[in-house]
């Protein structure tokens, strides 16, 4: 029986990095969707943009897997809502592990979460769904994150911290052993984090302190 036809949803260069990870798994995309009509009719690393979403969401939802195309650069409303869209029309997202990551024992994966080039998730983590470990992201033992929440190139997550829902830790930020962060919060680029974070609060600095957005 052959595997189901993934499509990538957004075509910029979130879904290019996907796009090259999917490759190299062997799994190259059927098509590309994007919302932007100028991408239409192109490639991105040779797979065609095939058109906007409706060109997906006419398929059956048994026969194909998603990929989220879209990243964020801060809280990531526009992620979730692409996924939360798809979900409830019974779309299932592709779990995307690139061939150079390494994912220990005892991972929990949620659904479309993508575990990007060189990063690594040791024993114990969970990375829930439409999650991302990006570029050279490392997640120590015990770590859990819940949904929706982008752990952006080079960031530090140590043992033992509970990110929650909705969460964008920047990148290069450490975060430090044990310590949680609420849902929505954003931690600027190269933070360090040595307290709680607060649901909602944005934080920057070392160490990382409250920023009014
Ligand atoms: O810094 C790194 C390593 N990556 C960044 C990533 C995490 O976030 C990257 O540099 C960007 O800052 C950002 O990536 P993203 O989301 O791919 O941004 P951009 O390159 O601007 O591309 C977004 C694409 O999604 C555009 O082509 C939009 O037209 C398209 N788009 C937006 N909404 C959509 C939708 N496409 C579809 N199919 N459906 C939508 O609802």
């Amino acid at each position: 029986m052959s595997l189901p036809e993934i499509f990538v949803i957004g075509g910029g260069g979130h879904a290019k990095v996907l796009v090259g990870a999917l490759k190299r798994a062997g799994r190259t995309p059927a098509g590309i969707t994007d919302a932007d009509q100028a991408h239409h009719g192109g490639r991105l690393l040779g797979v065609p943009v095939v058109g906007g979403d409706a060109a997906v969401e006419r398929l059956s939802p048994d026969a194909v897997l998603l990929v989220n195309g879209l990243g964020s650069t801060g809280r990531p409303v526009a992620r979730a809502a692409l996924f939360n869209r798809f979900h409830a029309r019974g779309f299932r997202f592709f779990t995307v592990i690139d061939t150079t990551a390494l994912v220990s024992e005892e991972v929990a994966l949620g659904d479309g979460a993508q575990v990007l080039a060189g990063a690594i998730l040791q024993p114990g983590v969970r990375l829930g769904p439409n999650s991302v470990a990006n570029t050279g992201a490392r997640i120590e033992h015990d770590a859990v994150a819940g949904a929706h929440v982008h752990v952006a190139p080079g960031a530090v997550v140590l043992g033992g911290v509970v990110i929650e829902d909705m969460v964008h830790v920047g990148a290069g930020a450490v975060l430090r052993q044990g310590v949680r962060v609420g849902t929505g919060a954003v931690i600027g680029a190269g933070a360090v984090v040595v307290a709680d974070v607060p649901p909602g609060a944005v934080v920057a600095g070392v160490p990382a302190r409250p920023l009014h957005e």
